[in-house]
């Protein structure tokens, strides 16, 4: 499994936060995101955006075939759509599939992973560990930054 640029805002703590990266499963085998964990969260959730279309949704829960392409939601601003994506009532997924050989881009309007229940201020220029669970691959080890901009 390859994590590149996991990232997310600034966040204060008690609060919920939005992590995104681009997830690709080199290996040679159908897997699945079963969860996920980190010290700076009581909890940690993969969320499906709920400003994805309904049409989408479908495909999306049927294992990352969905492809996003580079719809209008790619031009408006990312930073914008996370802040409406953690103030919003978000469908949780009990696991994400990624097919061998797919890449699934973690990004607003899309899928998320949340952190809920932050226990420590999120600042600017910070860096934290996520470790994300998957099915077969195991657990990944992931450095997150605290980043200004999500493009
Ligand atoms: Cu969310």
């Amino acid at each position: 499994m390859r994590v590149e640029n996991p990232r997310t805002l600034p966040a204060a703590a008690g609060d919920a936060a939005a992590i995104y990266f681009t997830l690709s499963n080199l290996t040679f085998a159908d897997d699945s995101l079963v969860g996920a964990s980190s010290e700076v969260a009581g909890s940690i959730e993969i969320h499906r955006s709920a400003l994805i279309k309904a049409d989408d949704r479908e495909a999306i829960e049927a294992g990352g075939s969905y492809d996003y392409g580079t719809g209008e939601e790619n031009e408006e601003d990312k930073s914008e759509l996370a802040a409406e994506e953690v103030a919003m009532d978000m469908p949780v997924l009990a696991s994400l599939q990624i097919k061998s050989g797919r890449e699934i881009e973690f990004e607003p309007a899309y899928v998320h992973l949340m952190l809920i229940d932050l226990k420590q201020d999120l600042v600017l220029g910070d860096d934290f560990t996520v470790i994300l669970h998957f099915a077969k691959a195991g657990d990944v080890i992931v450095d997150v930054k605290v980043v200004d901009d999500l493009n």
